[in-house]
């Protein structure tokens, strides 16, 4: 790990740094409207965030065939159903699975749903013993009993508290999650998950611009995507992804990439995710880089410790996300990602969601803890540490009833 002897923690040792303009492009054309953004500004700053930061997706891999694998009707006291799908993909002769766990409430034709990541595996989400377990690779954790990179029985519904699966469905959404180790074990190691399928000959790792692990999670959320189109219960126009700390960056950059996702949410997601990288407070770009070499693209190095060099920083990617809803949390305590960063890139984002007549985060000044802003660019700092708890889901659930449940605030997705 890296040492975090030098990290800063000192507000006023923040550089004095400029804010890239989002209206203004690299070789310095302003952009006057919406048309321009999107056409040349946007397309500019996505490149920029695939060719520098996350790295390429191919385009290339599709759903070879897909199953539902298990279901059933009366869950959660005859509440919800439950349906566990397999998604299979096949290219150079290589293979790839991951599971997706669906939960619906049975009083909505077409739900709209959250969807994301776990860390664990899908049972640890919920205490069902119906609920799968992952034969994927995984972390070891003593507390949650996975020893020689297996999960097990120990950990089932042992996170219950930070997906609140029931407190979702009384409040008239689905929930869709997926191991994020079935897509891309966690770990420095290219040979595994879905980067060996989309290799040339000879090749046994990303070239300097394409995906890392981050990029590869993020394709896995927009493959989900593919998948609930294709599912008559759920509302495909209102899926929100969700993901907390580097599933949380994840969950920014599917968003950015993919416009059929109706809004993002980060959760404490910190350098890399929300926080603007400019500040070097907490956790940096050579700190991110020297502890998980893979989850960017090998390019994103070329700004260790260079973060004034970068032409963008965080709130370009919170902006790629416009005028959809987003979501961005942090905690009081979660130093490490810094709170006032991820604030503050929300903050300049808000130009761009302001442009499409949009609501978005209006003083630099930060909210107290504890006093979320609900607008369509939307912001807490909860009390307490790094995690998801039941009071960010209470947040999420109120935000996702004004601005995406509505039908008058619904944004449909453009081709
Ligand atoms: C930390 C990492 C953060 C954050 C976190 C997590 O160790 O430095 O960027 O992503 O892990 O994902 O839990």
């Amino acid at each position: 790990m890296f040492s975090q002897q030098n990290v800063n923690y000192d507000e006023s040792k923040v550089p004095d740094f400029e804010i890239p303009d989002l209206f203004t492009t690299f070789d310095g054309k302003k952009i006057r409207n919406i048309k321009e953004w999107e056409t040349i500004r946007r397309i500019e700053l996505t490149n920029f965030f695939i060719n520098n930061v996350y790295g390429k997706i191919p385009e290339n891999l599709n759903i070879k065939s897909w199953k539902i694998v298990e279901e059933g009707t009366g869950e959660i006291n005859g509440k919800a159903r439950r349906k566990q799908i397999d998604i299979h993909y096949e290219n150079n002769g290589k293979k790839l699975t991951f599971n997706i766990l669906l939960y619906l409430p049975n009083n909505i034709k077409k739900a709209p749903i959250f969807l994301g990541f776990n860390f664990y595996g899908n049972h640890v989400v919920f205490n069902d013993p119906n609920i799968l377990i992952s034969n994927a690779w995984a972390r070891n954790n003593e507390t949650y009993g996975i020893v020689n990179h297996k999960l097990s029985e120990i950990s089932r519904g042992a996170q219950e508290i930070n997906w609140q699966v029931e407190k979702i469905i009384d409040a008239g959404y689905g929930i869709a999650t997926i191991f994020y180790g079935e897509v891309d074990p966690d770990r420095n190691d290219f040979s595994d998950g879905i980067h060996p399928l989309s290799y040339s000959e000879n090749q046994n790792k990303p070239l300097e611009n394409e995906w890392g692990a981050i990029s590869a999670w993020a394709w896995g959320l927009t493959k989900a995507m593919d998948y609930l189109e294709k599912d008559k219960d759920v509302d495909a126009s209102k899926v929100i992804v969700f993901g907390h700390s580097r599933l949380g960056k994840t969950a920014l950059w599917a968003g950015a990439i993919d416009k059929r996702i109706a809004g993002a949410i980060s959760n404490n997601s910190g350098c890399g995710g929300a926080a603007l990288s400019k500040r070097k407070f907490g956790e940096t770009i050579k700190s991110i880089n020297t502890s998980f070499p893979h989850w960017f693209c090998d390019n994103f190095s070329l700004y260790n410790d260079n973060e004034e060099a970068l032409p963008v920083d965080q709130h370009s990617l919170i902006a790629l996300l416009a005028p959809r809803p987003v979501y961005i949390a942090s905690a009081y305590e979660d130093k490490w990602a810094d709170p006032k960063g991820e604030f503050l890139s929300g903050y300049y984002a808000t130009p761009i969601y302001k442009l499409y007549g949009k609501t978005g985060i209006d003083s630099k000044e930060m909210p107290d803890v504890n006093q979320p802003i609900y607008n369509c660019v939307a912001y807490h700092i909860r009390d307490g540490k790094h995690a998801v708890l039941e009071y960010d889901w209470e947040q999420y659930i109120q935000w996702a009833n004004i601005h995406i449940k509505s039908e008058k605030n619904k944004i449909k997705p453009k081709p």
